[in-house]
């Protein structure tokens, strides 16, 4: 592609699709056109990237979530195709202004957080290394909410991000599948075998849509399939509605749609609802069903479906994959149990991304059985002949075994269900993965030991370096060449450039001119005015109890009455970023979100402390936002109590773009501490052992900490005493959370070694050169928190997959 012929196929794209001239165009129909252009020019790589899987008879990975958090895809497809640079010229000479198209595109905001954009950068990571790795999904019609804030609070609106169409997808009517829910289940008996058989069910209509996943700078197209849920004409525009039953059919189909209506806005809380497990159920029989229709098309043998096919389940929301797997193997391809089961937990494979005890799923056996009756037969079966094997084990040990069952106490344990009917276990950081072996899963891991295995995350450089930091990017190619774009390896020669003097001058006015950049955004946003040479400080995630926004909140506080008490106090000043979303049914992280704004208020306008300190909240944080804080941030806030972060990847892409961690001993922050070394990274508070050692053994007061430490005393005072505008007893429940209810997450006991480690910070900072080091060697060592090293690892040790080059 060139300027010329780009320019020349543009316009002739434009006049097919809209009938009209480009002068009368507008900036929709221009965004749709070059995406049009895009997508059809991926389309012939598309075509090619499936004929040499199948040709090849390559194995192939399908990896099933609930969740992916895509964001914007243009640009994206420019920068991977090569295209960018051409496409804004050529529309530069059209006048044309390439930012504000890009800008039109909604994010693609199909998942909640850590989980859901870590399967995005995985499918990125697919396609940029030509490993043959598809995206199995649900097409929520709602994304994540969008959040407004309105007088400090959160409120909820509706992501109606299909509005306007989606121009990445194909609707492949041809291609749905059928889903069963409810009804029951006949035995049958056939030449002595059992046959089961499912009816009076309520049949949903899958109907996938599959948008194309480019590698980059390469000729691989993956695919990401997304199911939507439909009703099928049989039952909806003949038998009901020829009835006369009209509006009982309107609501069967509102029913029926309501499965790939929207996405549940909690993370790290389950809610039993069955409208999840529909959802769940729905994912994995839809991505199944087509799967094996299409193995068995192109010839393949069931015998061998392990080895050219892997799934891999995100979390355990789609570990009805198991039973699922069972039930097509045994009811529609007549293989016999032990067969099947040996095929099936070769097949799959599971990634555990939370320890804590309210995210892990259980279903009640009941509503479970009534949805899906010949699942639960299954499930039971699993359970059965699983308990047996205990038994011989552990023989009497009836607390171990009931511990251990997949079937227990009224419910279906979800991960227990991943554990036995799966070949390989992962946490996502060395940790986590550790924690999961000796604590959360010790006596599956005691059983078990060869399934459990590390998988540490990772991010894309290519969205979270090349797209969204720009000069940064260019910077690092001037300086040891373009190659870490595809190998982020590559980025440990930095390493030899720590002491220049002249990087270190492009460094800072980088980062420099990102910062002016989110300040321009947070006075467009906020009216705040922030001094863009002060420390930006940023807190970007989930607003969560266990994450500790509350602790970074109680530390500007206690700053803020030193410089209250004395304006001159010498410190350097402070810009404080926060945004995040709280689930909406989340109480005291919502009253997080307002104790910010209220300090915020408090903070921002008084003008005694000399502008030494800002604090701001952006509201709605998506993967877009995420891409303009990320650049400009210089002290990343990776807080949470230790061992509660399974890995994080926010603070991967703080340090990829430079900026210095302040955390705790969690997730994957002590990697990042190994990687950079303790003279660059700020670490500070109770390690995993302490805190694992007070939910054991008790000991620990959060009174004694307020009795022991003035400062502490002041704050939580100051929390209740209408110090804070607003009405005098809206922070009363934070309060409360951290002395009455004992402090779950030991906010107040890190308190002071936070402060500590703030105050090193700002040592640090006023060194420049020795800060510009810092960040060098952060930038420099972030390779091996790239995605593709990740996906690597999966290929070789769990997945078995090989790369597949694709011609031109
Ligand atoms: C059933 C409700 C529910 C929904 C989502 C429970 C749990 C989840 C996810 C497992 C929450 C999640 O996103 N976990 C995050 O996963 C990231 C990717 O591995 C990690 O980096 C984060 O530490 C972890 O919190």
């Amino acid at each position: 592609m060139n300027k010329g012929l780009f320019k020349q196929l543009f316009l002739e794209k434009f006049e097919t699709m809209h009938g009209q001239t480009i002068e009368e165009a507008s900036p929709m129909d221009i965004y749709m056109t070059l995406g049009t252009m895009i997508r059809d020019y991926m389309s012939r790589k598309w075509i090619a990237t499936n004929k040499a899987y199948v040709d090849q008879e390559k194995k192939q990975v399908y990896y099933f979530s609930m969740e992916f958090l895509l964001g914007k895809m243009m640009e994206r497809n420019l920068l991977y195709l090569g295209w960018k640079e051409i496409v804004e010229e050529a529309f530069g000479e059209l006048a044309v202004d390439l930012e504000s198209i890009l800008s039109l595109e909604p994010d693609a905001g199909l998942g909640n957080g850590g989980l859901g954009r870590l399967a995005a950068c995985f499918l990125d990571s697919f396609a940029s290394l030509q490993l043959p790795g598809h995206g199995c999904g649900i097409r929520y019609k709602y994304g994540f909410f969008d959040q407004k804030i309105v007088d400090g609070y959160q409120v909820e609106l509706p992501d109606p991000w299909l509005k306007n169409g989606n121009v990445w997808e194909i609707r492949k009517a041809d291609k749905a599948v059928e889903v069963r829910f409810g009804g029951n289940v006949r035995l049958d008996h056939h030449d002595n075998t059992t046959i089961f058989i499912h009816e009076n069910y309520d049949s949903v209509l899958a109907v996938p849509y599959d948008s194309p996943i480019v590698g980059f700078r390469n000729n691989t197209v993956n695919t990401l399939r997304l199911w939507s849920a439909e009703t099928t004409m049989r039952d909806f525009d003949f038998s009901t509605f020829n009835r006369g039953d009209y509006l009982n059919a309107v609501k069967y189909k509102h029913e029926v749609e309501s499965i790939s209506q929207i996405l549940y806005p909690d993370d790290q809380h389950q809610e039993g609802r069955i409208l999840r497990l529909k959802q769940q159920y729905f994912l994995v029989s839809a991505s199944l069903q087509s799967i094996i229709h299409r193995y068995k098309k192109k010839g393949g043998s069931l015998d061998e479906f392990s080895h050219k096919i892997a799934i891999h389940i995100n979390d355990t929301h789609p570990v009805l994959a198991i039973p699922e797997l069972m039930r097509i193997f045994i009811d529609e391809e007549e293989m016999g149990w032990d067969q099947a089961w040996q095929i099936t937990t070769e097949t799959i494979s599971y990634t555990n991304h939370t320890i804590l005890p309210e995210a892990l799923e259980k279903w009640p056996i009941d509503l479970f059985q009534i949805l899906l009756p010949r699942i639960y037969m299954i499930v039971h079966e699993i359970n059965e002949r699983f308990c047996h094997e205990l038994w011989q084990r552990y023989p009497n040990n009836w607390d171990k075994i009931g511990q251990m069952a997949v079937v227990a106490d009224g419910y279906v344990h979800m991960a227990h269900l991943a554990v036995v009917g799966s070949h390989s276990i992962n946490g996502v950081a060395e940790i986590h993965s550790e924690i999961l072996k000796k604590q959360v899963m010790r006596h599956f891991h005691e059983l078990f030991p060869h399934k459990f295995n590390n998988k540490t995350n990772g991010i894309t450089p290519r969205r979270w370096l090349l797209k969204s930091n720009p000069s940064l990017a260019q910077l690092i190619t001037d300086t040891i060449g373009p190659a870490w774009r595809n190998d982020s390896s590559e980025l440990i020669q930095l390493m030899k450039h720590t002491d220049d003097a002249y990087i270190r001058d492009q460094v800072f006015t980088i980062k420099h001119n990102n910062k002016l950049r989110l300040a321009k955004i947070i006075e467009e946003k906020t009216s705040i005015k922030v001094d863009p040479s002060s420390i930006f400080d940023v807190q970007i995630k989930r607003i969560h109890g266990y994450k500790r926004q509350v602790l970074n909140v109680l530390h500007i506080m206690d700053l803020y009455n030193r410089l209250r008490e004395n304006p001159d106090l010498n410190i350097l000043p402070r810009t404080f970023v926060f945004a995040g979303k709280s689930a909406p049914s989340y109480y005291q992280a919502k009253q997080t979100i307002k104790l910010i704004h209220s300090l915020a208020d408090l903070i921002n306008k008084d003008a005694s402390i000399k502008n030494k300190l800002k604090v701001v909240f952006l509201e709605n944080y998506s993967v877009s936002l995420a891409e303009k804080i990320f650049p400009a941030a210089e002290v990343s806030e990776q807080i949470s109590t230790a061992s509660k972060e399974a890995s994080g990847t926010g603070n991967m892409k703080f340090m990829m773009n430079g900026a210095i961690t302040l955390g705790t001993l969690d997730g994957a922050n002590i990697e990042i501490k190994d990687a950079v070394g303790e003279e660059n990274i700020v670490i500070f508070g109770l390690t995993a052992h302490d805190v694992l050692a007070y939910y054991r053994d008790g000991g620990y007061n959060a009174w004694d900490m307020y009795h022991q430490d003035p400062r502490i005393k002041m704050i939580l005072t100051q929390l209740i005493n209408g110090f804070l505008p607003g009405a005098q007893d809206e922070f009363r429940s934070v309060y409360d959370a951290l002395l009455y209810q004992n402090d779950e997450y030991f906010v107040l006991k890190d308190f002071s070694s936070y402060v500590d480690a703030h105050n090193r910070v700002n040592t640090l900072y006023s060194n420049r050169n020795q800060w510009l080091k810092m960040s060098i060697c952060n930038i420099a060592q972030s390779g091996r928190f790239s995605s593709d090293r990740t996906i690597s690892e999966y290929a070789s040790g769990i997945w078995k997959i090989e790369p597949v080059y694709i011609a031109e």
